[in-house]
């Protein structure tokens, strides 16, 4: 037992774990960090339930001294026990879905809604991946290749496709995955609440140098990001 725990820390820190999903950066992140939070808490509360009831019925009827434990009579019917062990678990799952499904149509209806310009304030980026890298171009046209450069609570748009195979975007700090694909454009959008520089990868296996396709976002200040882009 000992030895089993040692090995999980081991594997946890040599894993370099940093939990990024976990320390959301964006109002989007925020939403699907809460979500992670809240199936979590359910999950535990499952699990807790499970393993006190386990314990219990193991002390309860465990054999006593040289005393045979008499094998009780089947229970045939418990109309009570039947209508709790049904609605509990609908009631779990309407506490899980409603939040969830909430969240991801205000999602979709955030970018869907700036595609008929009602959210007019909102930045463009377009992104094309390709094998093995990200390539992001602005409003003025600047381009930059691994390198996403975005100013600080600015609601940012990002218009994705891809020039051969299927990749992911994802940055976890800042948002969800999203599908990049060859011949189709799709959206996303999130808005960086702080400064800072956030890991981004393909999330999907895309090829032999996949691992290779990462990206940094850095998320500045207004005017620095002002002059990053009149910068050649
Ligand atoms: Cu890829």
């Amino acid at each position: 037992m000992k030895k089993l725990v040692l090995f999980f820390f081991v594997i946890a820190f040599l894993s370099g774990c940093q939990m990024r999903v976990l320390n959301p950066k964006s109002d989007t992140a925020d939403t699907l960090t809460d979500l992670i939070y809240l199936s979590f808490g359910i999950m535990m509360l499952v699990l807790i339930v499970v393993f006190v009831l386990f314990v219990a019925f193991l002390r309860k009827f465990r054999e006593r001294g040289k005393a045979k434990f008499d094998i009780p009579p089947d229970e045939k019917e418990n109309k009570w026990l039947e209508i709790t062990w049904t609605l509990v678990p609908l009631l779990l799952i309407a506490i899980l879905a409603v939040p969830t499904v909430k969240a991801t149509y205000d999602l979709t209806s955030k970018v869907s809604g700036s595609a008929e310009g009602s959210q007019g304030d909102a930045m463009t980026v377009e992104v094309v991946g390709q094998q093995f890298n990200w390539k992001f171009t602005y409003e003025n046209g600047k381009e930059s290749y691994d390198e996403l450069v975005l100013p600080v609570d600015q609601e940012v748009e990002f218009r994705l496709t891809s020039n051969d195979v299927i990749h992911s975007f994802w940055v976890p700090n800042l948002s969800g995955k999203i599908d990049v694909l060859p011949g189709e454009e799709t959206r996303l959008s999130f808005e960086p609440r702080e400064e800072g520089t956030f890991q981004g990868k393909c999330a999907e296996f895309c090829g032999a140098e996949h691992t290779l396709m990462r990206f940094e976002t850095k998320v500045v200040s207004q005017e620095a990001f002002e002059s990053w882009l009149e910068k050649e």
